[in-house]
C-alpha cells in the first residue's frame, strides 16, 4: 500500500485533501434538502400555511393577517409557502407539511376542483386542514374541518342590486344596458360566487314588454360579456382595452376586484372614455382596498363590493378551539359592507366577530 501511494502521491494527495476538506465543512454532496422536523421541545403549534400567491393587493393584505396571528408569540411556528398562482405548487407545499408533521394545515385553495387526494393524504396522517379565502369542492367534506371566508355570492347580489337601483335613480331603468365583466381565476370561489350573484340579478331585469300596433320593444337587455382577468392589474387593463376595442357602447363594467379595475380605469382612460361617478363608463369593483376606497371616494369608480382580507386572526381562534377540543363550525363568514358615494365617508360599519 505504502509503495503505492509513493508511487502515485502526486494522484492521491488531492483526493486526501478533499475527502479530509468534506468531513471537516460538511459535505454538501450528502444532506439532500432534509425537512428538519419543527423542534418539538418549544411545544409550539406548528402550522404549515399554503397561500393562492401574491396577485392583488388584496392578496397582500390576506398574507399580512396570517402573518399577524401565527406568531411565535403567539405560541405558533408558521411555515408559510406562496404558491405563485399554480395548484400544483399548493398541492407540493401540502405534501412537505405533511412530510415535516406539521399539527395544521391551513389551505386557501385557488380553485374549488383537484383537492380529494392530497386531502385524503393530510387527513390519514391525522393532520387537520382549515381552508381560508376560497373553498375546495370534494366529494367527502370531512376532509376539510372547516373554512372561514366571504360570502362571494351575496357580492355579487349586492353588486346586481346596486346596479339596478343606481338605473333607477338615473331615470335608465327601461334603458339598454351595456355591461361587461372582467372575472377573477377560472375556477376561484370567489369568481364563481361573484359571477352566480351579479347573473341572479342582472337576469331578472330583462323587462321585455311586446305592444301590439307600431310594434316596439321596451327593452331592458343587458348585454353581457365576460372575460378572464385573472385578478390581476395587467390583465384586466388587456381584457378591458380589448373590449373597449370591441364595442362602442359599454355602459358598465363589473370588475372582481380591484386590482382588475386599477387596469381597467388606465384601459378606459386611453381609449379617450372617462369612468365613475359622471363618466361614460359606471365601474362596479370588488375587495375595497385601501387604494379601492379612495377611488370610490373620489368618483373614479362607483362602488366597491369589499371582501374582508382580515381572516387570519379567525383560523387561529379555530385552532384554539380544536385545541380546546371544543365543536366548530364547518364554516365562518366574515363581516363585509358595501362601500357607495353615499356612505364611503361613514367609520367601519362592519360588525366584528364571524357568522357561523
Ligand atoms: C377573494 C379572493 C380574491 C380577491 C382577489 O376572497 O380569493 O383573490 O378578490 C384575490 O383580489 O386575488
Ligand atoms: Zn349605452
Amino acid at each position: 500500500m505504502r509503495q503505492f501511494i509513493r508511487k502515485n502521491i502526486w494522484a492521491v494527495a488531492p483526493v486526501v485533501f478533499v475527502l479530509v476538506a468534506l468531513v471537516l465543512l460538511g459535505s454538501p454532496l450528502s444532506s439532500s434538502k432534509v425537512q428538519e422536523t419543527p423542534a418539538e421541545d418549544d411545544n409550539l403549534i406548528v402550522v404549515g400555511v399554503a397561500q393562492v400567491g401574491s396577485e392583488s393587493v388584496w392578496r397582500s393584505a390576506h398574507t399580512q393577517s396570517i402573518q399577524d396571528a401565527f406568531t411565535r408569540e403567539n405560541g405558533y411556528m408558521l411555515i408559510f409557502d406562496n404558491a405563485r398562482q399554480k395548484q400544483a405548487n399548493q398541492i407540493k407545499a401540502i405534501r412537505s407539511f405533511i412530510s415535516q408533521q406539521v399539527d395544521y394545515i391551513v389551505l386557501s385553495p385557488i380553485e374549488e376542483s383537484g383537492w380529494d387526494t392530497v386531502l385524503q393524504e393530510a387527513k390519514d396522517a391525522g393532520i387537520p386542514v382549515i381552508l381560508i379565502d376560497r373553498k375546495v369542492s370534494v366529494d367527502d367534506d370531512s376532509l376539510y374541518a372547516s373554512w372561514v371566508g366571504s360570502d362571494f355570492v351575496c357580492e355579487g347580489q349586492d353588486a346586481g342590486y346596486w346596479l339596478e337601483d343606481y338605473m333607477k335613480k338615473q331615470g335608465r331603468e327601461d334603458d339598454e344596458v351595456n355591461i361587461v365583466v372582467l372575472k377573477g381565476t377560472k375556477g376561484a370561489s370567489a369568481t364563481i360566487g361573484r359571477t352566480r350573484g351579479f347573473n341572479e340579478v342582472a337576469k331578472v331585469q330583462r323587462n321585455w314588454n311586446i305592444l301590439q300596433q307600431g310594434l316596439y320593444f321596451l327593452i331592458f337587455v343587458i348585454i353581457l360579456q365576460q372575460v378572464d382577468g385573472e385578478f390581476t392589474t395587467a390583465k384586466g387593463k388587456e381584457e378591458m382595452a380589448r373590449l373597449l376595442d370591441q364595442y362602442e357602447d359599454i355602459d358598465v363594467v363589473v370588475s372582481q376586484n380591484d386590482d382588475m379595475t386599477f387596469g381597467a380605469l388606465e384601459a378606459i382612460r386611453e381609449a379617450g372614455k372617462t369612468a365613475g361617478v359622471n363618466g361614460d363608463i359606471t365601474v362596479i369593483s370588488f375587495d375595497a382596498v385601501d387604494a379601492g376606497v379612495e377611488l370610490v371616494r373620489n368618483g373614479e369608480i362607483n362602488i366597491d363590493v369589499q371582501c374582508n382580507p382580515d381572516q387570519g386572526k379567525y383560523v387561529e381562534q379555530i385552532i384554539q378551539d380544536m385545541e380546546a377540543g371544543k365543536e366548530i363550525e364547518k364554516a365562518y363568514y366574515v363581516p363585509e359592507r358595501v362601500y357607495t358615494q353615499e356612505n364611503v365617508g361613514e367609520e367601519e360599519n362592519v360588525t366584528e366577530g364571524i357568522s357561523g
